[in-house]
């Protein structure tokens, strides 16, 4: 196989989950604006990710939000997916959108909300049990305002306990993703603020725990990639919440933001071994002024096109530069990669798959969003900036 071969191979395999709250309204704490033609149900969200991936054919799971995407039959709703041409991902927890959490869910100083909490995770692996999902993805809103207001260290104690619980309920071929996040909604103290912190936990919970990035939850200036590498390095990388931010966990279009860093992450993606179905690559995002689907669309666009410039680095020359200690010529193989128009062969690889060379135009050809616009009266609110 030649190189070029090899790469669109691996193209050709690329899987990124979208999120089912995606398709949904959403806005800020100021405004949520309403869209037309927005899922009334989570039949319908899974309907708008089927045609993510009939135009990109690299989208082929959606992930589920509960209680959000709460249904009646879970095995049906995976069946729907299947009917569509998709099958349902990750499962998302909340413990964050209940009164009784204003202190915390599973960190809470009262057992009986930590009880609630645990339960309604355990309730999650009961769903994924129906739908086949291998991943339940957790995201903790815990943490404290004021110095003094709780006990660092207790909460961490419950939160051990707490996870301890719900990873001996995991099936054989089930995951627990725990996701670190540095600020928001708790603004002094955080529970699982950073990667380090949901190693420690995963690291203790066995190989069944693994720790995702959401690439949006990092102070300025972090260094994104080098943790990626790390976690990949300690086997401990379960997956990705690919967006894009500029100030805060503004969950913009991944690439948008900043493609140089999206491809500085693949790249060390690729270089570590982890372009594999163990590493789930998901985007976490909410599409408020701009039209859903397409944003979608474009995101997946996004993440494919950084990982082509990764694939393309040319690593034997790197690794000469960087033995001969050229820093020059080492930084010129990675921002040569970086600096290719690799639209044209994505377009070349989609045609090879019988698609549509272009997604986004082939989308707005099929008249989805006219239909959709038409069908669907008073569409869902994906749950954020109620
Ligand atoms: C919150 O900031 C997180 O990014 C989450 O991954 C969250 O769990 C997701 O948006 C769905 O609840
Ligand atoms: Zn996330
Ligand atoms: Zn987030």
């Amino acid at each position: 196989m030649t190189e070029l071969a090899a790469v669109k191979a691996a193209l050709k395999t690329q899987a990124v989950e979208t999120p089912s709250w995606a398709y949904g309204n959403s806005g800020t704490r100021f405004k949520v604006f309403a869209q037309q033609g927005v899922p009334r149900t989570p039949q319908e969200k899974i309907e708008d990710a089927a045609k993510v991936h009939e135009f990109t054919g690299a989208a082929p799971t959606v992930a589920l939000h509960i209680p959000w995407d709460r249904v009646d039959d879970y095995a049906a709703l995976a069946r729907h997916a299947e009917d569509h041409g998709v099958r349902l991902g990750t499962i998302n927890s909340n413990t964050f959108q209940d009164d009784d959490y204003k202190l915390g869910s599973v960190c809470h100083p009262e057992a009986s909300v930590r009880r609630k909490a645990v339960d309604h995770l355990l309730e999650c692996v009961d769903v994924m049990d129906a739908t086949g999902s291998r991943d339940l993805k957790l995201w903790f809103a815990d943490g404290t305002n004021y110095p003094g207001q709780d006990d660092i260290r207790a909460r961490q104690d419950r939160l051990a306990e707490a996870l301890a619980e719900v990873y001996a309920r995991l099936g054989d071929d089930q995951r627990m993703l725990l996701e670190y996040k540095f600020f928001e909604p708790a603004f002094y103290s955080t529970d699982v603020p950073d990667w380090g912190t949901a190693y420690a936990h995963c690291l203790k919970l066995g190989p069944k725990a693994q720790v995702v990035v959401d690439t949006g939850h990092h102070a300025p200036g972090t260094n994104i990639e080098f943790i990626v590498a790390s976690l990949l390095r300690e086997g401990k990388l379960g997956g990705f919440d690919f967006n894009s931010r500029f100030y805060a966990d503004d969950d913009l279009m991944a690439g948008a933001a900043d493609p140089f860093q999206l491809f500085r992450i693949m790249y060390e993606v690729v270089r570590g071994g982890g372009f594999t179905p163990e590493v789930a690559f998901m985007l976490d995002q909410c599409h408020n002024i701009e039209a859903k689907v397409p944003a979608i669309i474009r995101s997946v666009m996004n993440v494919q096109e950084a990982t082509a410039k990764a694939l393309l680095v040319d690593r034997d020359a790197l690794a000469a530069a960087q033995a001969a200690g050229d820093v020059l010529a080492a930084n010129g193989v990675l921002m040569d990669a970086y600096s290719t128009d690799v639209r044209p062969l994505l377009a070349e690889v989609r045609g090879e798959l019988g698609l549509d060379p272009d997604p986004m135009a082939s989308y707005r050809r099929s008249g989805w969003a006219e239909k959709i616009a038409g069908a669907r009266v008073g569409g869902q609110q994906a749950g954020w900036g109620a």
